[in-house]
């Protein structure tokens, strides 16, 4: 039986992100629109997250960069990376697909875009995260460590691990998602992750489902993460099972990095039935329904 409206989102604030998403879906509204609206919110506040949006922990120069990406059932989708002194990315990206023959615009020419569409430009580092650098440059060493996320996502954990990618089915059963983060902390200026990449971070397909991911995203890039668990959905598999799947590539692939690393995907199909799974132990999600709002699934551990 089908479970629709639905929204799911990755780490433990993704229950206020999908309560604001709520808003629009519980109405009959868009799922599309409900992503926007729920993604914004760890975009803008500090509550438990440090590498989303204004709150997002700098690159190894001191720079907040942000990677953001949106698609629709329709297919469209649209795309912002390494966008500087802009709040929102996951508005800009909706604006480079709706008012722009592109999907994806970079750096500079992203800002200006959002400049020119009516976004704030404004200074993003704050004093927490600027704090976080300069004690990350004492050692300035570079290295995603793993398990971190056990206490990434609450006050006074470390900041490595806390993109949040959404994805909402609504009343009329189309799927959306989104997918913003400032990256993985410390990173090279200039750097992209998997985050605003269609099929590596996200992808939708409103025959199948969706899926997104959190963690390394070069390894993501590397097995187009996003698009493989959809296509594996395609093929029948459950959204747990296609994510199990596309981690076991990803370990295949790399093992010793693997061991190192957290990568995660998230993913729901045509139903609203979900699933998600983790190379390591700790990979938090919540659901919302008509059912419960506020429901968080604890990391499991999977070895
Ligand atoms: C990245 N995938 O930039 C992102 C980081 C992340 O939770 O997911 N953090 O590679």
């Amino acid at each position: 039986e089908a479970n629709f409206p639905i929204v799911i989102s990755t780490w433990d604030f993704g229950i206020l992100a999908n309560k604001e998403a709520w808003k629009t879906l519980e109405k009959g509204g868009r799922a599309l629109d409900a992503i926007e609206a729920g993604a914004r919110v760890p975009e803008e506040l500090d509550i438990t997250n440090g590498t989303v949006g204004r709150t997002g922990t700098p690159d190894r120069d001191g720079h907040v960069t942000l990677d953001s990406c949106i698609m629709d059932e329709l297919g469209n989708c649209g795309s912002v990376a390494a966008m500087e002194n802009i709040a929102h990315p996951i508005s800009v990206a909706r604006m480079v697909m709706e008012r722009t023959p592109h999907v994806m615009l970079v750096g500079e020419g992203a800002t200006q875009f959002a400049v020119e569409q009516g976004m704030k430009k404004e200074k993003l580092l704050t004093p927490k995260a600027e704090a976080a650098w300069k004690e990350w440059l004492k050692t300035a060493k570079y290295s995603p460590v793993m398990n971190i996320e056990n206490g990434s996502n609450r006050p006074g954990g470390k900041y490595n691990h806390d993109t949040i990618g959404m994805l909402a089915i609504d009343a009329k059963g189309n799927i959306s998602g989104g997918c913003t983060t400032s990256g993985m902390a410390f990173k090279m200026h200039g750097r992209v992750g998997d985050s605003p990449i269609i099929g590596a971070g996200l992808y939708v397909d409103n025959e199948v489902g969706g899926a997104t991911s959190t963690g390394v995203g070069e390894e993501v890039i590397r097995n187009v993460g996003s698009f493989l668990v959809v296509e594996l959905m395609r093929q029948g598999l459950s959204p747990e099972d296609a994510c199990k799947e596309a981690v076991h590539r990803i370990i295949k692939k790399k093992p010793e990095t693997a061991k190192q690393i957290q990568v995660g995907f998230l993913a729901i199909n045509k139903k609203g039935e979900y699933g998600a799974y983790a190379i390591q132990s700790g990979f938090s999600f919540a659901v919302c329904d008509a059912k419960q709002q506020d429901l968080l699934i604890p990391g499991k551990s999977y070895y």
